[in-house]
C-alpha cells in the first residue's frame, strides 16, 4: 500500500515514522515545517495527495480544517496514530488508547501506540520514542519494566538512550530538516544504537544547539526582575524556547517569561514556564487567549503563544499583568 506518513519532527515522531516505513516500504514521509502546527495550502498542493491510498498522521496535532480537507476534499483514508488528546472527527480513524481512557504510563509515546496496534516486538525506535517524550522520567513508567529486560539483553541503558535522543532532537532544534529526514531513514533499519552516536552531522547540530542554549542562558540570567522572575526578550533562529525555559523553571526554580523575535519571519514566540507547585495557574489565561483566537497552547504551568509581530507586546503585557509582575 502506498501511504503518506505525516509526522512530528521530534524523536517520538521520527521513530514512529521509521516503524511505519518498515511495515510499508513504499510509503513517503512528510515532516511539516518545523515550529508550525498546520499545513498551508501550498504545502498540501506540493504533497500531490492523489498519489496515495491513505495518509497516516503520527504524534502531530493538525487543525480540524486540515483533517477535514484530507478526508472530504481528497477523500483519503485518514488514520491518526497518537497519544495526545484529540476530539473525535467523523470518518477519521483515531488509534489512540489515551482517548479511550488508558494511562500515559502504559502508552507513553506514539511509538508505543504503534507497537501495540501492530503487535510489534520491542525495538530501538520504540524505546527511543518513549525516552524522547519522557527523558529520565521514562524509568518510572509502567512500560519501563519491559524495556529494561530488552535493554539488558542488548546491552544498552538510559544514558545511552538519552544521548541518542539529544542527537536526534538536535536536528529540529537547529532547524536542520534534512537531518530530521536522515534520522527517519537511519531508524527505519537501525541495528545498533552506536549508529546514532557516530553520526557526525547530528553531533555537530547538538554542539551548535548547546552553544546557543548556554549563551542565551547566561544572558537570561542578567534579566532577573525584582528577584523573583526572569523576563528575557531575545532573537534566535533555533527552536530553543522550551529547553531554555526548563533551565530556569526546573533547574533553578525561577519562573521565566521568554520572547523569541527571531524564529519566524512574520511572527514571534512568547512563552512562560513556572516552577512546580508555583502559586499561579496559567489555565484561565490560556483559555481566554484561545477564545480570543490566539494560537496558544499549554497547561497550568506552561503557556506558549505564537503571535503576529504587532500583537507581541500586548500579549507580554497581558502575561505580566496576569502574573502580577511589575512592568519595569
Ligand atoms: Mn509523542
Amino acid at each position: 500500500m502506498t501511504i503518506l506518513i505525516i509526522t512530528h519532527w521530534d524523536t517520538d515522531g521520527i521513530s514512529s515514522a521509521a516503524l511505519l516505513k518498515r511495515m510499508y516500504p513504499d510509503s513517503q514521509v512528510y515532516v511539516p515545517r518545523i515550529g508550525e502546527f498546520s499545513l498551508s495550502e501550498t504545502e498540501l498542493e506540493k504533497l500531490e495527495l492523489n498519489k496515495y491510498e491513505a495518509v497516516f498522521i503520527c504524534d502531530y496535532a493538525l487543525p480540524r480544517e486540515n483533517l477535514i480537507y484530507l478526508k472530504k476534499k481528497i477523500g483519503m483514508k485518514t488514520v491518526i496514530l497518537d497519544h495526545h488528546l484529540w476530539k473525535a472527527i467523523e470518518g477519521i480513524q483515531i488509534i489512540n488508547p489515551i482517548i479511550r481512557g488508558e494511562s500515559l504510563s502504559m502508552y507513553p509515546s506514539t511509538t508505543w501506540v504503534i507497537k501495540t496496534h501492530y503487535s510489534l516486538e520491542l525495538s530501538i525506535p520504540i524505546i527511543l520514542g518513549v525516552v524522547g517524550d519522557h527523558g529520565y522520567k521514562a524509568t518510572g513508567l509502567r512500560v519501563w519494566r519491559m524495556i529494561e529486560i530488552y535493554n539488558r539483553r542488548v546491552g544498552i541503558d538510559i544514558e545511552q538512550l538519552n544521548e541518542a535522543v539529544e542527537l536526534i532532537d538536535s536536528n529540529y532544534q537547529v532547524m536542520d530538516i534534512d537531518g530530521v529526514y536522515s534520522a527517519i531513514d537511519l531508524l527505519s533499519n537501525i541495528k545498533d544504537i552506536g549508529q546514532i552516536r557516530d553520526n557526525d552531522r547530528w553531533i555537530r547540530n547538538r554542539e551548535l544547539f548547546n552553544q546557543e542554549l548556554e549563551e542565551l542562558e547566561k544572558r537570561a540570567l542578567d534579566e532577573l526582575r525584582d528577584e523573583k522572575y526572569v523576563f528575557f526578550d531575545f532573537s534566535s533562529k533555533y527552536y530553543v524556547i522550551s529547553p531554555l525555559a526548563r533551565r530556569f523553571a526546573w533547574k533553578r526554580g525561577i519562573p521565566i517569561l521568554l520572547v523569541n523575535r527571531g524564529f519566524f519571519e512574520d511572527r514571534d514566540q512568547v512563552f512562560i514556564r513556572l516552577p512546580y507547585n508555583y502559586n499561579v495557574d496559567l489555565k484561565d489565561l490560556l483559555i481566554n487567549l484561545q477564545e480570543e483566537g490566539y494560537v496558544a497552547g499549554g497547561r497550568s504551568d506552561v503557556l506558549g503563544v505564537i503571535t503576529s509581530k504587532n500583537d507581541t507586546d500586548v500579549i507580554v503585557k497581558r502575561i505580566l499583568k496576569y502574573m502580577n509582575w511589575s512592568i519595569s
